[in-house]
This record gives C-alpha cells, structure tokens and sequence, in this order.
C-alpha cells in the first residue's frame, strides 16, 4: 500500500497527521503542495479534498480531509490497539472531546495571534485584535493548564491524540515573541512534548 500525506511542513494541520503518522510507526512519504507550493486548485487535488487546503492522507485509492479525522482514522485502520485513541468508550470520548475543541476553542484566536505575530510585517499589524486574541487564547489554554496540572498529559498520564492538536499550537504559543500569560501546567507540558522525536522532528520548528 502506498500512503502519501500531502501538504506543506509548516501547516499546523499537517503537523498533526505526520507527528501522529511518526508516533504509530507508519511509513509515508509527504508531498509539498499548499501554501508557496500551490498545486490545491488543480482537479486532481480537488478530487481528493474539495476544500482545497491541506492536510490531505491518501492511501491507494483512499483519501481523507480534515486533520483530526486523518488522525483517528491512522489508529482505527493501523493501530486499534493503541494507547494514542484509548478504545473504551469514555477514555475515547474524552480524547476527542479536546480535539473537537482545539478546533472549536483555541484555533480562532491562535490563529489571529501566529498570523498577526509571525506572517504579518511589523507595521502592518492590528495591535488590539492581536491583545484580544492573546487573551482569548490564554483562556482556551487554561482550559488544559487545568487538566495538566493533575495529569502529564491533556486526557490522562499517557500521550494520546487529545496532545497532538493542542500540542501543535503550543511550540508556536511558547516560540513567538510577545508577552505570554502565564498558564500554569502549560510550560511542563510542553517541555514533556520536546522529549518526544516525532514532535522535535515535525512541530518544534523555527516559525514560517
Ligand atoms: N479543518 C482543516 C483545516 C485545514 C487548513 O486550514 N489548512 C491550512 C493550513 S494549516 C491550509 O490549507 N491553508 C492553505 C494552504 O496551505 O494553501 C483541518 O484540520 O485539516
């Protein structure tokens, strides 16, 4: 089976599906499109993913959209076993409660704070969207911070795909350069990512 993970190493929502791909052990080879790369307005792409954005996981004549969906996808068809999307039903719906809500919670604001920090120039910026967003985004994280201050990791003592959309946004909350609030549980958690080779490999990277 051929399995190709297609989209630029600087989205945030590649990140996941290739942290996730490195944490089960599956090969795959990722293709740059998206972005400077372009090529996600051609029929061929469109077919795969009508939305035209990326990630998108192909694997022979299966494609899947939506980084979160490739992730559970990843554990139900490779790895049912594994720890990463506990099978019972309570541990699983917690898992995906978080991951539903970096979608919903933490991705507008940090979104207006990485766009408005990293990929707009200095004398274009909207200072008091960016405050209010940081704000916003402080609060989305304290919803973790609470539960990182009474286990290692957002659903529980072990890493499971509840980390990987948060944990995504984390390296760029802590490697952006702005007055950050304090969240407490965020910081030790984040360095508990940076121990992990899949998440130096693919999300601790410089900022682009
Ligand atoms: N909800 C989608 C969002 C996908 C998305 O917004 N991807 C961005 C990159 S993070 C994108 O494709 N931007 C346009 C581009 O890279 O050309 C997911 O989680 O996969």
């Amino acid at each position: 089976m051929q399995r190709i993970l297609w989209g630029r190493a600087t989205s945030s929502n590649v990140m996941k599906a290739v942290w996730a791909l490195d944490e089960l052990g599956l090969p795959y080879d990722r293709r740059d499109v998206g972005g400077k790369f372009g090529q996600t307005d051609t029929p061929a792409y469109r077919a795969m993913n009508p939305t035209g954005l990326v990630p998108t996981l192909q694997e022979d004549d299966f494609t899947l959209w939506e980084s979160n969906a490739i992730c559970r996808y990843l554990c139900a068809a490779h790895a049912p076993e594994s720890s990463l999307w506990p099978q019972a039903p309570q541990a699983r719906a917690r898992v995906d409660r978080w991951m539903d809500a970096q979608q919903t919670v933490l991705n507008r604001p940090m979104s207006v704070v990485f766009w408005g920090l990293v990929r707009t120039p200095a004398d274009k910026r909207d200072p008091a969207a960016i405050a209010q967003a940081v704000a916003d985004t402080a609060k989305a994280y304290a919803l973790i911070g609470a539960e990182l201050t009474r286990h290692a990791f957002i659903a529980g003592d072990t890493l499971t795909l509840a980390d990987i959309p948060w944990g995504v946004h984390v390296h760029r909350w802590f490697t952006m350069d702005f007055d950050r609030p304090e969240v407490p549980g965020l910081r030790a958690w984040y360095d508990r990512l940076l121990t992990r080779p899949a998440y130096r490999a693919h999300v601790a990277r410089p900022l682009e």
